[in-house]
Parts: C-alpha cells; sequence; structure tokens
C-alpha cells in the first residue's frame, strides 16, 4: 500500500484506478501540502516533497495544471486559483477571439518512499496530454478544466468523455511511470 497526499477526490479516484491494475492499494492523505510560488510544476513538488514526513511507507504528491499557449502558459501554476475565481468561463472569455486554441495538460508526481524505498527519494514522475481550448463548456465527468479541454485527435471533452481521460490523461501517463517503477518493490516475484 503506498499513499497519496492531495485534497482532492477526483485526483485520488483517478490514481486509485490506475494503480489497481498493478495490483497495489492506494491511501489517501486527504490533505493539502505546501504550494510555493513558482515558474513550474516541478519546483512546486521538490520543494513540497521536503514537507512530507516518514510515515514509514511510500507518499507520493501530485501538482497538475493546464498551460495555454496563446496565454503563454496561462493558468499553468495558478490552475486552481484562477479555477476558483475566474473559472472555465473566465478562460472561455480571455480566448473568445483568438484561433489558436493550443493547451498542455500536465501532471508532476513527486514521490518519496520510505521502508524498502529507502535509496529513491524524492523522484519526480511527469505526464502532459496535448489539446485544445473548446469554445464552450461541454460534459459533466471528471473536475476542474475537463469541460474545456478536447485532447489531440479526439473532438469530446474529457468532462464528455471520462473514458477516454482515464485511458490518456497527464495524470494517468504521470502515475502509470510512478506505478511501474514501484510495482518491484510492491509485488516482488
Ligand atoms: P492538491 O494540490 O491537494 O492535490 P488541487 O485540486 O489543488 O489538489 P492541483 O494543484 O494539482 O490540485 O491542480 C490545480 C488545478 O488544476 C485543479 O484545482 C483543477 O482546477 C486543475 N486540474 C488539475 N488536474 C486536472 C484535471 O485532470 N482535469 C481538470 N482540471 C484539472
Amino acid at each position: 500500500m503506498i499513499y497519496f497526499k492531495t485534497s482532492n477526490p477526483h485526483k485520488f479516484d483517478e490514481a486509485k484506478e490506475i494503480f489497481k491494475r498493478y495490483g497495489i492499494e492506494l491511501g489517501q492523505i486527504p490533505e493539502t501540502y505546501r504550494e510555493i510560488q513558482a515558474d513550474s510544476l516541478e519546483e512546486v513538488v521538490k520543494d513540497a516533497l521536503k514537507t512530507i514526513e516518514n510515515i514509514g511507507r511510500g507518499v507520493f504528491i501530485e501538482d497538475a495544471g493546464l498551460f495555454i499557449k496563446a496565454l503563454n502558459g496561462f493558468p499553468g501554476v495558478y490552475s486552481s486559483y484562477i479555477e476558483n475565481t475566474i473559472g472555465n468561463d473566465g478562460i472561455l472569455k480571455l480566448m473568445e477571439d483568438v484561433d489558436d486554441r493550443s493547451a498542455v495538460f500536465m501532471s508532476v508526481v513527486g514521490f518519496k518512499g520510505f521502508k524498502g524505498f529507502r535509496d529513491f527519494d524524492a523522484m519526480i514522475f511527469k505526464g502532459e496530454v496535448k489539446g485544445e481550448i473548446a469554445f464552450e463548456s461541454r460534459g459533466t465527468e471528471g473536475f476542474g478544466y475537463d469541460p474545456i479541454f478536447i485532447p489531440e485527435g479526439y473532438k469530446k471533452t474529457f468532462a464528455e468523455d471520462f473514458e477516454l481521460k482515464t485511458r490518456i490523461s497527464h495524470r494517468r501517463r504521470a502515475i502509470e511511470k510512478l506505478a511501474r517503477f514501484i510495482n518491484p518493490f510492491i509485488n516482488p516475484r
């Protein structure tokens, strides 16, 4: 069993599903972590890892964000704040007359292992998915920016096709790397 320290139940549910495929049980520590103001998700995660206390198990945190090209990467590291202030309607307004709708969802996972993981203190795993910002909000599944994000090669938003999201999302890609890495420690042959 390893633990995901996150205050976001949607993120936890997505991660739990991914680990299940590897036969790894996931527990939640439903707390936020120290989030410094920084230019990249990686810096935020690396700093926060320093505050993760030894609970005698593997623990990870994840910082994610939506980076919109035409807005020079905004909301990016401010994704949470922007979601809670101007929200998806605010983003769509900013993008009203913008032709280049490209965006990327990024996820950075920071893992700290205790007991059996000691040599792998503070590992970083990244995942991303490219796509476009929709012209209107669509769908009811998922959370956050899912209703306005259409992954590359598809027509539906993540909020309209949750099964697709679980297969190709930024979180899926980052967490799958972590799951592959820790699998031999959790399920030794
Ligand atoms: P923790 O930091 O406690 O894990 P959080 O909700 O603050 O929870 P993040 O900082 O990683 O999570 O994410 C910042 C925001 O980015 C989040 O509140 C959402 O608005 C958005 N976001 C992140 N991942 C997303 C996803 O898969 N789909 C849609 N929006 C997402």
